[in-house]
């Protein structure tokens, strides 16, 4: 596992079977999973490629489903051999798996108020990936841990989708920058405010436990960042690419009005 990321784990399947997400990849999962190896990536670049940004930093580098899902494919089969009657079953956000409660229960950081897994070395910059399995992998039990609770990102959130109350997953911008079709004038006026055309990075900005988040040494990440969209952009192999080009072309648009 060292050889595709540094930053993995293990959490026992039980532990967050009760919280799977209902979706199609839901079929892949092994007849009889038993464990969880989580991994993380982390995609923080060096500061001059934020120069001239109008993207959130996740969508910067190349599509991190490709680069995640392809490393761990290629961990899962060596697994495979090492254990010909285990199964190994790749996922990377496309998943059933709660990914960032099955990486604070594997111990790989903190859970934040702003609902993401904040890691010690690269803060909450790190995507998620993991390889389900049936086999068995004994581990110590893990006390979970949660960030200091300063509250800056529910202060600082432009939509109020982060309140004390909790998490609403319609108000967030992430959410609005990919929705389809027509936005209501709240949503066009909260997308325009925040000067962001694909998703958003202020309550990861604020967060003081990323203050000193150090930059990834993924090579497919350093390669080809596009910090930068306008209109006739490339999508490939972006993490905007799945939504097509109409949605991000109107978010575009919306920012010349
Ligand atoms: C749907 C989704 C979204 C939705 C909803 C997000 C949300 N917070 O619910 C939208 C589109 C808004 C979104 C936005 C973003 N996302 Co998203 N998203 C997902 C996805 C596909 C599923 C999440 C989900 O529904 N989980 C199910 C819930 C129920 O599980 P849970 O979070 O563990 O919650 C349970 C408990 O833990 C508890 N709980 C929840 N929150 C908290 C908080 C505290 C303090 C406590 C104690 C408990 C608790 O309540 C739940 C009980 O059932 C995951 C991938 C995956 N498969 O997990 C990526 C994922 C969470 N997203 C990710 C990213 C990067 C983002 C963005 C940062 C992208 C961006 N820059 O725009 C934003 C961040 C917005 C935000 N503040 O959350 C990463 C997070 C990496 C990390 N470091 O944590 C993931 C893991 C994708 C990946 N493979 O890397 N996302
Ligand atoms: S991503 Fe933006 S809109 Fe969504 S919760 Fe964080 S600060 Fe609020
Ligand atoms: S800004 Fe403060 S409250 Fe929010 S996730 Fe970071 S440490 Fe936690």
């Amino acid at each position: 596992m060292d050889e595709i990321s540094p930053l993995w784990g293990v959490c026992p399947f039980d532990k967050i079977k009760e919280g799977l997400i209902d979706c199609r990849a839901k079929s892949r999962l092994p007849e009889n999973p038993k464990s969880v190896i989580a991994v993380c990536f982390p995609y923080l670049l060096e500061k001059e490629n934020y120069k001239n940004i109008n993207i959130s930093k996740y969508a910067v580098v190349t599509d991190y489903h490709t680069v995640v899902l392809g490393r761990l494919n290629r961990a899962a089969e060596k697994l495979k051999n090492l254990y010909p009657d285990e199964e190994f079953v790749a996922f990377a956000d496309n998943s059933p798996v709660p990914e960032v409660s099955a990486a604070c229960k594997a111990g790989l950081g903190a859970r934040g108020l702003n609902t993401l897994l904040i890691t010690e070395e690269y803060g909450s910059y790190v995507f998620i990936g993991e390889i389900v399995t049936s086999l068995e992998i004994k581990v110590e039990d893990v006390t979970e841990k949660y960030c200091i609770g300063c509250k800056k990102c529910i202060e600082k959130c432009p939509s109020g989708a982060l309140t004390y109350a909790g998490f609403d997953r319609a108000l967030c911008l992430s959410e609005i920058t990919q929705k389809k079709g027509d936005l209501t004038e709240e949503e066009l006026r909260l997308m325009k405010d925040c000067g962001c055309v694909w998703g958003c990075d202020i309550c990861q900005d604020i967060c003081p436990m990323n203050k000193n988040a150090a930059v990834t040494s993924v090579e497919e990440f350093i390669s080809s960042p596009i910090p930068f969209v306008d209109e006739g952009c490339t999508l490939e192999n972006r993490a905007y690419e799945w939504r097509g080009r109409k949605t991000i072309e109107r978010n575009i648009s919306l920012h010349k009005r």
